[in-house]
């Protein structure tokens, strides 16, 4: 990169079709990613960079940055040196020369990178008390456009408040005098020694929340005893993430299968390669990305905005949501035969992620997976979805054995400590906890750390109350439950005719 590039030679490529982009102090030529786009040659809208791992870890929007410095953006999603790592020689323009700057272009700059905020008042982390003073913070303070992203779900939010009105549907039956006043939640998950069974659920592109990313995720789980489950959409690269944590901390990854399998198996063969990942999780419950309006309505906004009326009539009609521009890859034809193959590229603990019913708990067992994840990804894949605590319940009552032969994990809705003890005595092996974690990201590590730390308060509080000293001894425990007002939600099993067909093949 020999040649310095000036503002006015920028400017002359401001338009898709020839796109050159300013970041972190280089010049960038970003015009061939637009094939690679799922949307197709045409769509230039959005670039998909592939790291070198072939996991899905970065997303642009380009043509809005074509000829301008775009280095606030690119930050915001991904690492420093995935770029030169990406591009080839060619398509590395040069040095910006800085002298060629004018108030002028600076000021535009500052204008286009800016994201719009609510407000720019961050409440003190020590006032923050639960885990929904972490949402509510987030909402005040983070970009719009993350916002959409993180707090969105699908259609209605039916099952996304649904998850969570459920919680409040079970309730204890708490026992006195038993000496209190030690409790143990020390457990083990998937193999891992952790302080409570919490684990802090996959999700894409942490950036947004916060500048530390994953890096925050990682570091605070482990400084809290829990494990972060790292997404295949993060915004930082594998190797970043394990190492915001000491070398032998345990980390799960979540898989998204790719259409194009070799892309997965290159995943798989680099995931072997790391000790401190102890688990695959693999997403089964979002075939194609569903409908995310908040996230769409943004992505509207700012195509209205920048695009002219030709760009913006080759615009995916079917939204251009962030979640639905990125998830092209992934493959709707996976299927339980899938397993094996899975199986051939990983000796790690398979847990799929997604079950909804207990005729897929019920599979999942018999095709020899370790582990389930009772999910519908937060409400973010089919609306209408049954809250997940009414299917550990289904579970629990249709085919008890799976507890038995594998492990059973549940996320969705979980705010509260308590929340966490009544999953353990239904008999879930760990909880998953998404949206709070990564609103807590505004806070960096310490925010992370503060999330779980009011958690793990919470669930001691919550045990000590209900006589319950050790979290492990009350696994599967339902005398501590009373169960009758969510029992009526249950389907009636006699009207399932699928689970008296497995049930005789027992
Ligand atoms: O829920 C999501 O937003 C999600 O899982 C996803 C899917 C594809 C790309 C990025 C995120």
């Amino acid at each position: 990169m020999a040649q310095k590039i000036s503002t006015e030679e920028l400017t002359k490529h401001a338009t898709a079709k020839d796109c050159w982009i300013l970041v972190n102090g280089k010049v960038y030529d970003l015009t061939n990613f637009a094939p690679e786009h799922p949307g197709g040659a045409d769509s230039t809208l959005i670039i998909i960079l592939s790291a070198p791992t072939s996991q899905l870890t970065a997303l642009a929007v380009i043509t809005k940055y074509a000829g301008k410095d775009g280095t606030m953006t690119y930050n915001t999603y991904h690492s420093a040196s995935l770029i030169d790592k990406t591009l080839s020689d060619a398509e590395k323009k040069g040095d910006f020369d800085e002298s060629t700057t004018t108030t002028a272009w600076l000021a535009a700059q500052q204008e286009a990178a800016t994201p719009e905020v609510c407000s720019d008042e961050k409440p003190d982390l020590s006032a923050i008390i639960n885990l929904d003073d972490f949402e509510q913070a987030f909402a005040k303070v983070g970009a719009k456009k993350a916002q959409a992203y993180i707090s969105g779900a699908s259609n209605d939010l039916l099952t996304l408040n649904a998850n969570k009105s459920f919680w409040q549907k079970l309730w204890f039956r708490p026992r006195i005098m038993r000496d209190v006043a030690s409790v143990s939640t020390r457990t083990r998950m998937l193999g891992c020694e952790v302080f409570m069974p919490v684990w802090i659920c996959p999700m894409g592109i942490a950036k947004t929340a916060g500048e530390e990313g994953e890096r925050a995720l990682g570091a605070g789980a482990a400084r809290s005893g829990i494990v972060h489950c790292m997404s295949t959409a993060a915004s930082m690269s594998v190797e970043d993430i394990l190492s915001s944590a000491p070398k032998t901390y345990p980390f799960f990854f979540q898989l998204y299968v790719d259409r194009q399998r070799h892309k997965t198996e290159a995943v798989l063969a680099q995931i072997n390669q790391l000790d401190q990942i102890k688990a695959l999780f693999i997403t089964a419950d979002l075939a194609v990305v569903s409908k995310r309006e908040a996230d769409e309505r943004i992505r509207t906004q700012e195509i209205t905005s920048v695009y002219s009326s030709q760009e913006k009539s080759r615009i995916d009609k079917k939204g251009a949501g962030l979640a639905r521009t990125t998830g092209g890859f992934i493959d709707p034809a996976l299927n339980w035969d899938d397993i094996s193959w899975v199986r051939t590229h990983t000796n790690l603990p398979i847990v799929i992620k997604g079950v909804q019913s207990a005729a897929d708990a019920w599979k999942a067992m018999e095709m020899g997976c370790q582990g389930i994840v009772i999910s519908n990804h937060g409400g973010r894949a089919l609306d209408g979805a049954p809250a997940t605590i009414l299917v550990l319940l289904e579970i629990r009552r249709d085919c008890p054995e799976v507890f038995e032969k594998m492990e059973v994990h549940i996320d969705g809705g979980v705010r509260r400590g308590s929340d966490v003890l009544k999953a353990v005595c239904l008999g879930a092996h760990g909880v998953g906890v998404g949206r709070p974690f990564q609103c807590s990201v505004l806070y960096g590590t310490e925010g992370v750390e503060t999330a779980a730390a009011i958690l793990q308060d919470e669930l001691e509080t919550a045990m000590r109350l209900c006589g319950v000293t050790n979290l492990e001894a009350a696994r599967g425990d339902m005398s501590y439950l009373n169960t009758s007002e969510l029992e009526q939600y249950l389907p009636k099993p006699e009207r399932q005719p699928w689970f008296a067909g497995l049930r005789a093949r027992l």
